[in-house]
C-alpha cells in the first residue's frame, strides 16, 4: 500500500518511518510512506504557503495554490485510483472499522493541516473523507496523519506477523484486551493468576474471555452495548460481575 502525506513538516514522519512495525514493513516493501511539502510549490521567495483569513479573525488559513499543487504531485506519486483524506478536528472519529475500510485501498493521500486549517474549498474540491482522531485538539494534523497510516497499516495482514494478528487486536472483536504477565511470578506482593501457569489452554482462553469482558464492563461499558455477546460470553461476564460485587 502506498501513502503520500502532504505536510510543512515532513521530518516528523520519521516517527513512523524510521523505526518500528511500519519501518520494517517499508524495508520488506510491504508498503511506502512519501511526503510532499506545500513550500516546496509556493512561489514567493519567503514560500508562504498562509494568509489571512477572510472575515478576519486571528490565526491563519493554508492556502489553495501551493496545498494544490502538492496534492497533484501526491496523486501522481501513488500513481493509480486513490483517495485522499483530510485529518481535521471536524472530521468523523476513526475507529477500527474505518481503518480496516481504508486498508483495502492500493493508496491513501493524507493532508495534514496546520495553523486553523485549510482553505474550504480544497476540502469540497479535493478531499473525500474528513477524518478526525478523536475529540481532543493536537497542534497539527502530522500526529493525527501519523495515527492513520498506522491504523490502517496494521490491518494489511503482511505487515503483522502471524503471532500478534491484527484479528487478535483489541476492537477486532469489539471488546478491550484480557490483562498480561510475565515473569517474575511475584511482583511487590501480587502473583500471577494461578490459571497462566496450568497449561490448560482451554481453561487459560476462557480465563483471557473472562477478563476482556469483565475489563470493558469497568472502563468502557457504552463497547457492549455496540456488540452483541454469545451465550457463553454472557454467562462469563455474570460470572466476572458476581465476583466483582
Ligand atoms: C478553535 C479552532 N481550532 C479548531 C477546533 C483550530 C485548530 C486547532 C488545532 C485547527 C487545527 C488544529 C490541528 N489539529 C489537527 O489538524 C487535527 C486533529 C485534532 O486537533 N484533533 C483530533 N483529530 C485531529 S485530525 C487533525
Amino acid at each position: 500500500m502506498k501513502f503520500a502525506v502532504v505536510t510543512i513538516f515532513p521530518e516528523m514522519f520519521g516517527a513512523i518511518t524510521k523505526e518500528g512495525v511500519i519501518a520494517k514493513a517499508i524495508d520488506r516493501g510491504i508498503l511506502s510512506v512519501d511526503t510532499i511539502n506545500p513550500r516546496e510549490f509556493a512561489k514567493d521567495k519567503h514560500r508562504t504557503v498562509d494568509d489571512r483569513p477572510y472575515g478576519g479573525g486571528p490565526g491563519m488559513v493554508m492556502m489553495t495554490a501551493p496545498l494544490s499543487d502538492a496534492i497533484a504531485q501526491a496523486k501522481a506519486k501513488v500513481a493509480g485510483p486513490t483517495k485522499v483524506v483530510y485529518v481535521s478536528p471536524q472530521g468523523k472519529p476513526l475507529t477500527q472499522a474505518k481503518a480496516k475500510t481504508l486498508a483495502s485501498l492500493e493508496s491513501l493521500v493524507i493532508i495534514a493541516g496546520r495553523y486553523e486549517g485549510i482553505d474550504q474549498r480544497l476540502i469540497e474540491a479535493e478531499v473525500d473523507e474528513e477524518i478526525s482522531i478523536g475529540d481532543f485538539i493536537v497542534s497539527g494534523g502530522e500526529l493525527p496523519a501519523m495515527i492513520v497510516i498506522d491504523a490502517v497499516a496494521r490491518c494489511l495482514p503482511e505487515v503483522l506477523g502471524h503471532k500478534d494478528s491484527a484479528e487478535q487486536d483489541s476492537f477486532s472483536n469489539g471488546l478491550l484486551d484480557c490483562p498480561h504477565y510475565t515473569r517474575p511470578f511475584e511482583y511487590k506482593g501480587l502473583t500471577v493468576p494461578d490459571v497462566l501457569l496450568s497449561g490448560n489452554h482451554q481453561a487459560i482462553a476462557k480465563w483471557r474471555l473472562k477478563q476482556s469482558l469483565g475489563q470493558t464492563w469497568i472502563k468502557r461499558p457504552e463497547l457492549l452495548e455496540k456488540i452483541k455477546l454469545t451465550d457463553e460470553q454472557v454467562q462469563l461476564l455474570q460470572a466476572f460481575q458476581e465476583e466483582f460485587q
